[in-house]
């Protein structure tokens, strides 16, 4: 070895042991378990957990002792021991039942009402030592108590005092996989499925792991692995098996297996000549099958159907009702306690010229027909996961079934894993809507928490942005989609910034000045990709089937509710979709006083402005300008702004890795030229259809 090479190597080995060459490829997530920079803070987290007691030996307390392990591990630079005693410091963890120190505790009125996935973690004195628990009446319980210890621990929060009491207020935490049989995942930008069929069942895969790892990390407890464009061969022998084995490693993380079912499949599968939910012979079909699927996974959470919708068979073939057909499902799930989520997506345009009208005409006459295992799952906006859309007038309109809330976790219509774009104040905003379904404070929260009708069950459902990418998600920062989605199901009440400050100081470190300019740049985001392609409340602007760039006047030869000219509506009097009384009267799907302040041109809030007004080009907005200068200002906004997150992001060279900050660079720049681009596209497009311009912004075109 030459003497330069023998340096290098010397340096470099030096590095590796202080930890920071260690590779940043983004692989483990906001779990990365990073040392604790102040020798102060060390000695105190050090003290305060010299031993772990657990000595439960289920396979998820074993997942939860291997967290604890690798996390204090990597906090402290040294390994705890796991003793059977409890000393000075000990962590205790366990379930009354599990762990005979925790029973002594007499918590049990305290737990009960936790139930199985809630948790205490407390400071607590035992035989006069200082301890910290973690006790649930549930293994899994405590494995979440474990991620949240580890969470307080990776944003140096102090732990002495700790008195914590924890349980979701959504019952079903689920990622929607659009995967397909071949791999491909439809709207997926992280490379290939993460399921391999073709080496299940059998091989064990330690990727499978780290995926349930994450999920439960944030308390994902549920995936439906397949497309809702539904391949029915996912429910045939040959694939069951290999279903069977993901379940099975994702059990000990309390990630429920979900399916995606055609409805079509007793007849695609060639069983049955019909698919027909009133004919016995289905009804006994789907019967078999589920006893067939619960054979091997006792645990199965259930279907998620996609019907009449986009193509997709459905009980509307045999003239039966999205009722019918989902009690069908739901009556052979019942007894094993599945559920069935059944998509309201559907858009037929025999239904409504408006195309956001359909699925509510559809659905609302149809509250009460359900059965008590039916959720009816419906996408957050009315229309198709825009960047921007009032929240869909379903939520508050079918007070008597459980609604499920559908988000788009990967980055469809928001820049796909190119633009950095934080979806946390999207969702936010959809939680906070207001239905008045029963007067103010009737939050879409609260239709989505079951408080408002008294629903048990809750669901939210997040499509899945992860891949097997190296980095899971493509983007680094659309890692904290998936994070803010679990933490948001969790507990729907966190604010969009609390979220981003935890994610950023996981997954970048604790450099203060790191911390605050990403949490800014993430926070600012949304509203930037709304600015520079669809301000004011337009939707639908996207380029045909590829949904990346805008493209305003395209029109769609396949379907008019394609095009997006068909929302736009750009004329020479001005632009945007006329949903008051005098157009489509949409606005009549909500409850008072929204239908009023939406149909006056002056009421309805700027931010749904031409989503629910066709507005002529020179009125005058709150700014005081004209609709075709504010459009020119908020698209010259969004460009600066896209400009000022890559800013802030150079900013920080040096102060976060050199690797992920050079993938992040490379990602920024091709934002900032894409934020300009499509600002002279739309503006160029909008532009035709005014005679007289007066450009008041020098920037413009
Ligand atoms: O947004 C549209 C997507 C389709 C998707 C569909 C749906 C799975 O472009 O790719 O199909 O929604 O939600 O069913």
């Amino acid at each position: 070895m030459s003497q330069r090479w023998l340096a290098l190597t010397i340096i470099g080995l030096g590095l590796w042991g202080a930890g920071k060459s260690r590779a940043e490829d983004g692989y483990r997530l906001w779990l990365r378990y990073a040392p604790v920079e102040d020798p102060a803070l060390r000695e105190a987290y050090d003290k305060a957990f010299s031993s772990i007691v657990l000595p439960g030996d289920a396979p998820t307390d074993r997942a939860a002792l291997k967290e604890l392990q690798d996390g204090l591990k990597g906090y402290l630079g040294k390994p705890v021991p796991r003793l059977e005693e409890a000393q000075e410091g000990s962590l205790i963890v366990g379930t009354p039942q599990s762990c005979p120190l925790i029973a002594r505790l007499g918590w049990e009125k305290d737990l009960e009402p936790l139930g199985e996935e809630g948790y205490l973690l407390r400071s607590a004195l035992l035989d006069g030592r200082h301890v910290t628990v973690i006790a649930s009446e549930n293994s899994l319980g405590c494995l979440y108590g474990v991620f949240h210890l580890v969470r307080l621990l990776g944003t140096r929060q102090p732990v002495a005092g700790l008195s914590l009491s924890e349980k979701p207020k959504i019952k079903r935490r689920i990622l929607d996989h659009w995967d397909n049989l071949d791999g491909s995942i439809e709207r997926g930008y992280a490379g290939k499925s993460l399921w391999k069929w073709d080496e299940l069942p059998g091989k064990g895969d330690e990727r499978v792991t780290d995926y349930a790892r994450a999920c439960a990390s944030v308390g994902i407890n549920g995936a439906v692995l397949n497309n809702v464009n539904a391949d029915p061969l996912i429910l045939t022998t040959p694939y069951l098996p290999k279903v069977a084995a993901l379940a099975d490693a994702f059990r000990p993380y309390g990630v429920r297996v979900y399916l995606s079912a055609n409805f079509g499949a007793p007849k695609a599968l060639g069983a049955l000549a019909t698919a027909d939910p009133l004919n016995p012979s289905v009804a006994k079909w789907w019967r078999e099958k589920v006893n067939e699927i619960y054979r091997l996974i006792p645990d199965f959470g259930g279907f998620l159907v996609k019907a009449n919708s986009e193509g997709q068979p459905g009980p509307q073939d045999y003239g039966r009702t999205h009722a019918e057909g989902a009690n069908m499902l739901a009556k052979a799930l019942a007894p094993h306690g599945g559920v069935v989520m059944w998509r309201a997506f559907v858009y037929n345009d025999s239904v409504d010229k408006d195309r956001i009208k359909r699925a509510y005409k559809e659905f609302t006459p149809l509250d009460g027909q359900f059965d008590p295992n039916v959720f009816v799952q419906v996408k957050n906006g009315p229309l198709d996961f825009q960047p921007r859309e009032p929240f869909s007038p379903l939520f508050g309109a079918m007070p008597k079934t459980p609604l499920a809330a559908e988000w788009e976790v990967t980055q469809e219509y928001l820049g796909q894993s190119t633009h950095l774009v934080y979806l946390a104040p999207l969702w936010r905003e959809f939680l906070d809507s207001d239905t008045y379904a029963k007067g103010s404070d009737s939050t879409v929260e609260k239709v989505v928490t079951g408080e408002l009708d008294g629903h048990e069950d809750s669901l939210v459902a997040g499509v899945a942005n992860t891949g097997d990418d190296r980095n899971w998600c493509g983007h680094p920062f659309a890692q904290a989609n998936w994070y803010a989605f679990g933490r948001l199901a969790w507990d729907p009440a966190l604010s969009a910034e609390t979220i981003a400050e935890e994610w950023a100081r996981l997954t970048w470190g604790n450099n203060p000045q790191a911390v605050s300019t990403i949490v800014s740049m993430m926070m600012v985001s949304r509203e930037a990709f709304v600015d520079y392609t669809c301000p004011l409340g337009l939707a639908g602007v996207f380029e045909k089937d590829l949904h990346y760039a805008p493209d305003p006047g395209m029109v769609d030869p396949r379907r008019e509710d394609w095009s997006a000219a068909y929302y736009v509506r750009a004329d020479e009097k001005g632009l945007g979709f006329d949903r008051t009384r005098q157009g489509s009267d949409a606005v009549d799907q909500y409850h008072a006083p929204l239908p009023d302040q939406f149909n006056g041109l002056s009421t309805c809030p700027e931010k749904y402005l031409l989503w629910f007004h066709h507005v002529a080009w020179d009125d005058k907005m709150e700014s005081g300008k004209t609709l075709w200068d504010e459009l020119c200002g908020r698209y010259s906004r969004g460009v600066t702004e896209a400009d000022q997150i890559k800013s802030q992001w150079e900013s920080l060279k040096g102060k976060v890795d050199d690797e992920r900050w050079q993938e992040v660079e490379a990602k920024l720049d091709q934002q900032v030229k894409d934020a300009a681009a499509w600002r002279e596209k739309c503006l160029g497009y909008f532009q035709k259809f005014i005679k007289k311009l007066v450009f008041s912004e020098k920037t413009i075109l």
